[in-house]
């Protein structure tokens, strides 16, 4: 499938998915959003990707938010339409059976920020940006960025993020706990499909099952997500990988794991 404002790079095990609007900074329209759905759905379908990284084009920005100019226009209606556009696509992110690294190359800001809140890890260029500068719209956060911060980082530091609108630089992120790592520009792509090598190198019905075991643990009391673990952990003893993992360690090789 070809898009207008998706690109897909497929490099064995690892895919990388550009989102590729650079004159408006990547802003997300409903076409990008669209395609970016799609794009996931295929990557979700595609057997031979085990790790996703998806990033902006150009040298400015990761995502300058949602489309301001395409968000001028909206009736109330099509706002509620657009935003659950958002969400469903982002949900299809945090709930892609494949770990996505975010490699935030720039402006993270509003939708941009939320888009790399709802991947699993990110990683920060030295010049990145980031922020929720909506209520100076006089809008609120609408891609889910009001709950993945606060569960992200704490409830006075999300509040206090949301309601000033601040723009923060990738040093701090890093500090707060919004990115993992802050890398050269230079260096992003190339230190991020390093990460996303070594996770593809493991058992991916188990990397998998440990993504729902986070994800769907971080909605249950801890007990009932001590009993969702044990189910998953009993799930990975039906699988192939297990016998290859398990196998490999004690011929002392390296594993070659099939996913299933
Ligand atoms: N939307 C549309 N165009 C954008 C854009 C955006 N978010 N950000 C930048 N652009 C465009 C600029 O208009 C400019 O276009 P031209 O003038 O060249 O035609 C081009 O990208 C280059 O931008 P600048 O010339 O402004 O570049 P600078 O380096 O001077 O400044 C900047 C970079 C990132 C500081 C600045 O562009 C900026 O402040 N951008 C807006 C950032 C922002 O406020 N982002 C948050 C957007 S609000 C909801 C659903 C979703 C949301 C809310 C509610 N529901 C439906 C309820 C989410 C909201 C948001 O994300």
């Amino acid at each position: 499938m070809t898009w207008n404002n998706i690109l897909l790079e497929k490099d064995g095990p690892v895919a990388v998915l550009t989102i590729n609007r650079p004159k408006v900074l990547n802003a997300l329209n409903e076409e990008t959003l669209t395609e970016l759905g799609q794009a996931i759905e295929q990557l979700g379908n595609d057997s031979e990707v085990r790790v996703v990284i998806l990033t902006g084009a150009g040298e400015k920005a990761f995502v300058a938010g949602a489309d301001i100019a395409h968000m001028q226009k909206l009736t109330p209606l099509e706002a509620r339409g657009f935003a659950r556009l958002g969400q469903k696509t982002f949900s299809s992110i945090e709930n892609l059976s494949k770990p996505v690294i975010a490699a935030i190359n720039g402006f993270a800001l509003g939708g941009g920020c939320e888009l790399a809140m709802a991947c699993d890890i990110r990683v920060a260029s030295e010049n990145a940006k980031l922020g929720q500068p909506e209520v100076g719209l006089g809008l609120i956060a609408g891609f889910g960025g009001t709950q993945r911060l606060t569960r992200l980082v704490n409830p006075g530091l999300a509040k206090e993020i949301l309601f000033t609108a601040d723009i923060y630089d990738a040093a701090t992120a890093q500090r707060i706990g919004l990115v993992n790592h802050v890398v050269p520009a230079a260096d992003l792509l190339s230190f991020c499909k390093k990460m996303a090598g070594r996770i593809a190198a493991k058992g991916p019905v188990a990397v998998q099952l440990t993504k729902e075991a986070i994800n769907d643990g971080l909605e249950m009391d801890l007990e009932k997500a001590f009993v969702h673990e044990a189910d998953l952990f009993g799930v990975v003893f039906s699988t192939t990988d297990r016998d290859e993992g398990i196998a490999a360690f004690l011929e002392k090789r390296k594993a070659d794991f099939a996913g299933k």
